[in-house]
């Protein structure tokens, strides 16, 4: 494929009769958990930090690169490698009656925490909001497009802005901002490509400034005219830079990417591809369209590496400044029986989804409708062995302005829980992973309505706040019960709930609703609990969903 071939998927129509070239940036924060936890701690700002789980490096400040730590380094390589040079943090941790593991002294049995405690990643999602709201001021009064891509990252569509910049000052000379590389040659400013590629790099600078001075973190960017193009750029600096690719330099460029480097074919679709010989972008685009299909099974993928291999990338910048799902799970060394997980574990978990809930319904003004409850444990196959799935199931999500929320979720999730060890045999218990997650957002405004016509509360704050009620969202209350006190007194106010829900339940939510059924990836099994669907408890609703690993 020519350059030329790229330059045109590259060409978006955004007014009649005129084509222009999107610019689109990536914004990624460095080492972004380690900047979290430098600044938290008031560490200076070229400190050497290293963010662990349990025992092993998520986040490795640059400083600390220096010494050879990495991603994925065991603390005790860790420590070898940066001695009392570098600053070890647990991410903060949750549940269990032990403090938090503390790796810079040797701690006898932090390992066993791991079976006690959850992480939470509470820090870095409110800093990682923080982040983005600062962007999105940054960015008020442009055309731009703004997605929310990752905790850590998102990208812009700033083509309109652009568009307008070229028309007003047009291609006149002026140096590219401080910190900007670019890939290839230097631009051409008589290019019109690069031209916008240049006022996309100052809509960057303007970014990325901002919050810096806003909380002291630095981001690194890319600036090209697709996503995938531009995700790559972002990470060819780091940090603190901020790097272009014009249209030019792509075919070179491409000749000896890695091909996990680009967007998509970092994980199980990367490795598919490499299977057939292949280990760059440039080697990538010698295989046909009918070898990735035979390969890779479905003409989508085929087509989408076929495309990526290329640089090309037609994937629309979606607003959105939020995530679309909150997942609140935890994984275990080894496996958990299910006495512990529904006693011990989904107290915890549908704790943290609610309370996690109510933050982002305040800070964004919407509810999820949908619960889905998965975990991962072993299933027997027809041949008569076993393998690993991770299978999961849905319910409509306990309504918001309800008192005691996560007592809704966790009553919902222990029957899925239960319904499936009883009627799901080719299952194996105990598990290895079990996960809450919320879905299916929409605007508080229309699921108030609803909500408050059946519980007569004047507004979502003060029925979680109402006084006397005890909301398991708060802490303080729940220091000083007993797990077992807990316990009971969540199924107490959970029977209490029990019948106004299901009122609101069966009045709201049709029991066919798109909202519960559709758009999952993975391969549907209508189990005997789904075809029972619609007879009794809250979570005969759904669909079975078993994901083979
Ligand atoms: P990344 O953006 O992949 O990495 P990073 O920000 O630490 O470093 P870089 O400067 O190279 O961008 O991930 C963002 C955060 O997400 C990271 O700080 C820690 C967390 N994370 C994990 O917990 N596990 C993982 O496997 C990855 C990739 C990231
Ligand atoms: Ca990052
Ligand atoms: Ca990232």
């Amino acid at each position: 494929m020519s350059s030329v071939g790229v330059l045109h998927k590259s060409r978006v129509s955004i007014e009649e009769g005129m084509t222009v070239l999107s610019v689109i940036l990536h914004c990624d924060l460095d080492c972004f958990y380690a900047q979290v936890e430098r600044e938290r701690l008031g560490l200076p700002k070229d400190a050497a930090v290293v963010v662990v789980q349990w025992k092993m490096a998520l986040a490795v400040s640059y400083p600390a690169r220096k010494f050879g730590i990495k991603r994925g380094s065991n603390v005790d390589e860790v420590r070898k490698l940066g001695g009392d040079k570098v600053t070890i943090v647990h991410v903060e941790t949750i549940g269990g009656d032990a403090p938090p593991p503390d790796l810079n002294v040797d701690q006898e049995g932090t390992e066993d925490l791991v079976n006690t405690q959850k992480v939470s990643l509470a820090r870095y999602r409110k800093a990682s909001a923080d982040i983005f709201r600062a962007m999105i001021s940054c960015l008020s009064g442009y055309q731009a497009k703004f997605e929310r891509a990752s905790i850590d990252e998102a990208y812009i569509d700033v083509t309109a802005e652009v568009d307008q910049r070229v028309r007003k000052a047009g291609n006149e000379l002026r140096p590219l901002p401080d910190n900007t590389m670019v890939v290839g040659e230097r631009l051409d400013m008589r290019d019109e490509c690069d031209v916008r590629l240049a006022y996309g790099a100052d809509i960057a600078t303007e970014v990325r400034k901002k919050v810096l001075a806003a909380f002291s973190y630095t981001v690194s960017a890319g600036i090209s005219t697709n996503k995938l193009l531009s995700k790559f750029a972002s990470a060819e600096n780091k940090p603190n830079m901020q790097t272009i690719v014009p249209l030019r330099a792509v075919s070179k460029l491409m000749e000896d990417v890695p091909l996990r480097k680009l967007r998509g074919l970092g994980g199980k679709l990367g490795k598919e591809v490499e299977a057939l010989g292949v280990s760059t972008a440039g080697e990538a685009t010698k295989l046909s369209r009918e070898q990735l299909q035979s390969k890779l099974g479905h003409q989508k993928f085929a087509e989408f590496v076929y495309n990526s291999v290329r640089g090309i990338d037609e994937s629309e910048v979606k607003e959105r400044d939020k995530a679309k799902s909150l997942l609140a799970a935890k994984s275990f060394r080894g496996q958990m029986g299910l006495s512990v997980v529904e006693q011990t574990w989904l107290p915890l978990l549908a704790d943290e989804l609610a309370e996690r809930l109510m933050v982002d319904a305040e800070l964004n003004n919407r509810d999820a409708k949908t619960l889905t409850i998965s975990f991962r444990m072993k299933s027997a196959t027809s041949q008569g062995n076993w393998t690993m799935v991770t299978a999961s199931r849905s319910a409509i999500m306990p309504p918001i302005g309800a008192e005691g929320r996560s007592n809704e979720i966790l009553s919902s999730s222990v029957n899925v829980l239960r319904k499936v060890a009883r009627e799901e045999k080719q299952f194996t218990f105990p598990i290895t992973f079990v996960g809450l997650t919320a879905t299916n957002f929409s605007d508080r405004a229309t699921a108030n309505e609803s909500i408050s016509r059946y519980f007569h509360v004047a507004s979502d704050r003060d029925a979680v706040h109402s006084s006397g009620s005890k909301t398991v969202t708060d802490r303080s209350q729940n220091a000083f019960q007993t797990r077992e006190e807990i316990h009971q007194r969540r199924i107490q106010e959970s029977a209490d709930r029990a019948l106004a829900l299901r009122l609101h339940r069966e009045e709201s939510i049709p029991t066919d609703s798109k909202a519960t059924r559709g758009g999952r990836i993975g391969k549907k099994v209508t189990s005997k609990v789904a075809k029972r669907k619609g007879k009794g408890g809250v979570n005969t609703l759904d669909r079975f969903v078993v994901k083979k690993d």
